[in-house]
């Protein structure tokens, strides 16, 4: 029997790679000195597709495939597919949602605390020897501040369970309540960011919510107030961002993403009152795996039934 043919967009983890190799034929279309040329060449051979959430989809690569039925895409963010062209198509889009909420929620965790604790900062302090001339300036309490959430959906939950940890009072902002959740509710934005010490952005990306962290709430944030990102580098205006590290205005902030990846501003890496991150919030073994198991799932299943195991909503 022949193997169905897939077009694997760019790189995955060699195991999973190795996983789809038996089942499948894949083609790498990274690998491909002109990617454009081999869709008009070859799009017509391929029935499904394997990405992941930093490269996505786009309307014309779908258009180039014109036997595509299946996309699996490895990551909780679709905000880079062209989900309108494949529903247009009909194709379902398979993705990894939960299984990485534990890891993302720790990250967002790991960046309040050295936001706040400075302890990225004082690592540098002490290897550059400057321990030897002082002790290191005072930091900033965590236990027991206000944690705003800006987007409770499942990763913002498991964010907001661990603050109980913390002794934090935790608040969310959300476009309507979240219904069955005690935290309190901001109706909006604004609001929540002046209440918090810590506002963590765990919000979808998306044309929805791109620049929602303005230059106004970043105001509101104030200069005791720190900035957490965790979910999409386009729902903060970075430039704005970095104006409020800059003059003080706010805290600090700690971010996994930015708004265009991998390229990180050199004036935002020198801000000292920045923890950054390579957006690696789910970059554990074992999550990883996890994510991978499910693309391979969202294939298996389709091939079996027709459907993904876990679509996009
Ligand atoms: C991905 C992510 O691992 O899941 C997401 O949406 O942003 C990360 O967990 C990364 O983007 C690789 O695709």
């Amino acid at each position: 029997m022949t193997r169905p043919r897939i077009l694997q967009l760019g790189k995955l983890l060699p195991a999973l790679e190795q996983a789809l190799a038996i089942d499948y034929d894949v083609h790498l279309l990274a690998g491909e000195a002109d990617p454009k040329a081999f869709l008009a060449r070859e799009g017509a051979g391929f029935v499904g597709v394997v990405t992941n959430a930093a490269l996505g989809i786009d309307g014309a690569t779908i258009a180039a495939l014109p036997k595509l039925k299946v996309i699996s895409s490895f990551g909780v963010g679709f905000d880079k597919v062209d989900l309108p062209a494949a529903r247009a198509r009909g194709i379902p889009v398979g993705y990894t949602p939960d299984v990485l909420n534990d890891c993302v929620a720790d990250t967002a965790f790991g960046l309040v605390i050295d936001a706040a604790r400075r302890f990225t900062d004082s690592d540098r302090y002490l290897r550059r020897g400057d321990w030897l001339k002082g002790p290191y300036p005072l930091a900033t309490r965590v236990s027991g501040k206000k944690l705003g959430i800006v987007g409770l959906g499942r990763i913002g939950r498991v964010i907001a369970r661990r603050a109980s940890g913390f002794d934090m009072e935790v608040r969310y902002h959300n476009r309507r309540p979240v219904d069955g959740v005690d935290f309190g509710y901001e109706a909006t934005l604004a609001g929540l960011a002046r209440w918090a010490d810590f506002l963590v952005v765990a919000a979808a990306g998306g044309a929805e919510s791109r620049h929602l962290i303005s230059r106004e709430i970043l105001a509101a944030l104030g200069s005791k107030g720190f900035l957490i990102n965790i979910a999409r580098g386009t729902v903060v205006d970075q430039e704005a961002l970095i104006e409020a590290l800059e003059n003080k205005t706010i805290a600090g902030a700690g971010l996994d993403v930015y708004e265009d990846e991998p390229r990180v501003p050199a004036r935002l890496i020198a801000c000292e009152n920045a923890v950054l991150l390579p957006h690696l919030a789910s970059g554990t073994h074992e999550t990883r795996k996890a994510m991978g198991d499910l693309v391979l799932e969202n294939l298996r299943s389709f091939f079996a039934t027709g459907q993904v195991k876990v679509a996009v909503p």
